[in-house]
């Protein structure tokens, strides 16, 4: 949108502006909505041979966007989930963060997670998945900075849905975050949360 000076108000351009906002031209727009953070699509699939030393050589950088239009255009155009192979994942995370454990920004912290049994309907699954990406880059959370990414993984049994948090102790702002997932994805059912370090730290049992 352009911003008029003279009385500080936004005015949507018309058709020959320079500026074409969607609500123009839907399929020939060129305003974008940015959005508060960029964010990093990453793919992987590891196979059986994987652990916890070579894990990382599977992951794939795929894309890296910032604003809404450009969301979804990477969305519309990659498999969904429900058609990708066992054991895959995609995990969307702010740009900057690795999806993995050892990363700075997740090493004190913990994942809240579901695991969606195989005999919901695709859609469904697609459906928590897709909201829980709108909420992370639409910035849903109280506690925005403490949301890092989101994680699917693919199982021959079921899906998991995961939302990846800087803090694993701090009991008030990992609540809150996921109430807010729970609200947001729609989510039947409860949603676990686990530390990363939970092997060498008491495990929680928090729920919501
Ligand atoms: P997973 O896919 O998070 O668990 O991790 P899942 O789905 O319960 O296991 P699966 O066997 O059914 O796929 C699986 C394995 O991947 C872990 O045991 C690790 O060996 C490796 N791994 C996963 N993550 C997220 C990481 C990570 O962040 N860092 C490292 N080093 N290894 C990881």
């Amino acid at each position: 949108m352009a911003q008029d000076s003279s009385n500080n108000t936004l005015s949507i351009p018309s058709r020959g502006d320079k500026y074409v906002t969607v609500f123009n031209d839907p399929v020939n727009f060129n305003a974008k909505h940015p959005l508060n953070n960029s964010w990093t699509l990453w793919f992987d699939n590891p196979g059986k041979k994987s652990n916890a030393n070579n894990w990382e050589q599977s992951l794939k950088e795929l894309i890296t966007f910032d604003t809404v239009e450009d969301f979804w255009g990477v969305y519309n155009n990659i498999m969904k989930t429900c058609d990708l192979q066992i054991s895959s994942n995609y995990h969307l995370f702010k740009q900057g963060i690795k999806p993995m454990w050892e990363d700075s920004a997740n090493k004190r912290g913990g994942k809240w997670s579901i695991q969606l049994p195989r005999n919901k309907t695709m859609a469904e699954i697609d459906n928590v998945w897709l909201y829980t990406m709108l909420a992370c880059i639409g910035e849903a959370f109280e506690h925005e900075n403490e949301v890092c990414g989101a994680v699917v993984s693919v199982r021959k049994a079921f899906f998991r849905i995961a939302l990846w948090t800087r803090t694993s102790d701090n009991q008030e702002v990992v609540m809150s975050i996921g109430r807010t997932l729970k609200r947001s994805a729609n989510i039947n059912g409860t949603l676990e949360f686990q530390s990363h370090h939970e092997a060498t730290a008491p495990a929680k049992s928090w729920t919501v």
